[in-house]
């Protein structure tokens, strides 16, 4: 009777500690769980079907010409859906020519001029070499669109695979042209 009553108080005993654990690591998990969601509600970037993008020239320095993201984000990382029809609007303010684009952009896209005489919209398909002096480009690894001076240069593209694609210009529009946040940027597929 005595010994029963001995491993009976053991019992309880354990069953308290092993209580008082699990209710620590329950509380710790919830409190590492509100942590991790407070931290994903922080950096969760809202996803753009439109991505609307703007090429300042001379940019926080001279030749630092700059592709300007959308809703302020001044990492120059954009955030789209996977498998969606995604929208790109760019405006390039920028008035320098710096190369003789003569390829094929991989993509449809249509110019649309603004340089002070009106000009018709031109649309250009995907495979045809299309020969024009630009200030810019909008490349990846996908396309690569000629951005002519003063114009606003519209595409479509939907991205199959999740991932992060760098972007870039390829005109040797001066040192803005390699540095990240300037004319290098990501876009990041979820
Ligand atoms: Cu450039």
């Amino acid at each position: 009777m005595f010994r029963g009553e001995s491993k009976k108080s053991i019992a309880v005993d354990i069953s308290a500690v092993v209580g008082v654990v699990m209710l620590g690591l329950i509380l710790g998990l919830l409190a590492t769980g509100a942590t991790i969601n407070l931290n994903l509600g922080g950096s969760t970037n809202k996803l753009f079907t439109s991505v609307d993008m703007t090429i300042l020239p001379d940019y926080h320095g001279n030749t630092r010409d700059a592709f300007v993201a959308p809703d302020s984000q001044t990492d120059n990382t954009v955030y789209v859906p996977v498998n969606t029809p995604i929208n790109f609007t760019i405006d390039n303010l920028d008035t320098s020519l710096n190369m003789n684009y003569n390829t094929s952009a991989g993509i449809p896209f249509t110019i649309y001029k603004d340089n002070g005489t009106y000009t018709a919209p031109v649309t250009y398909t995907g495979s045809q070499t299309v020969s024009l002096m630009v200030g810019h480009t909008f490349s990846t690894q996908f396309f690569n669109i000629p951005l002519v001076p003063d114009s606003t240069t519209a595409f479509t593209f939907t991205f199959t695979h999740t991932g992060t694609y760098e972007f870039h210009c390829i005109a040797p529009c001066g040192i803005g042209m390699t540095l990240p946040m300037y004319m290098n940027g990501q876009i990041v597929v979820k």
